[in-house]
């Protein structure tokens, strides 16, 4: 089901700080920025590697406001690993499989994610207290609704 890790999350207070922080200390590079207002985040994207079906990142999210999901993660919490996120080829059919098998979906749908994709949370304590998010690269959209296409000719 999981063709990669795509990203670690990482709340933090600054986003322009961290992201200096990370291309300085471990030379990585930013290859995307964002606004998500539907999320309550800004957020980089720092490039690792690529893998099969997309590559992998590390992803800094700064909330838009304290009434946010990684708001309220940083007040409870501090700075920190908020998430980590699984490529997978088909996010739909992932939930649906996943839902079976008792987990709680925070998203019965997939929403805007960064660069493209289509994501889904996953309930943490289902997943041994690990804020989970099923994440489909933009290219494998295109492939599954071929896919789609094709299957009704
Ligand atoms: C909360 N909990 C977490 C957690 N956030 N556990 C692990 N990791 C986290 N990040 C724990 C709380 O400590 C609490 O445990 C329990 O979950 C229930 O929390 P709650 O009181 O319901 O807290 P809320 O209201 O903050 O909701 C938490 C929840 C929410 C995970 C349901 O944050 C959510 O729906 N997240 C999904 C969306 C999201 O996170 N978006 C931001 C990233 P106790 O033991 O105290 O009961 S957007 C993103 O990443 C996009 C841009 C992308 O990747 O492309």
């Amino acid at each position: 089901m999981f063709m990669r890790i795509d990203h670690v999350g990482i709340a933090c207070h600054d986003l322009e700080e961290k992201i200096a922080f990370f291309e300085r200390t471990f030379e990585l590079t930013v290859v995307a920025r964002e606004v998500n207002t539907e999320q309550g985040v800004k957020e980089a994207m720092l490039h690792i590697a690529d893998g099969e079906g997309g590559g992998s990142y590390i992803q800094l999210l700064e909330p838009l406001s304290p009434d946010t999901p990684v708001g309220k993660f940083l007040t409870r919490r501090g700075e920190g690993v908020h998430h980590v996120a699984f490529g997978v080829p088909d996010v739909v059919q992932a939930l649906d499989t996943i839902g079976g098998r008792g987990v709680r979906l925070l998203d019965e749908r997939p929403r805007h994610g960064s660069m493209g994709s289509s994501i889904a949370f996953l309930h943490p304590k289902d997943v041994g207290g690990m804020l989970t998010e099923l994440v489909q690269a933009p290219e494998r959209q295109a492939e599954t609704m071929s896919n789609a296409r094709n299957a009704d000719t």
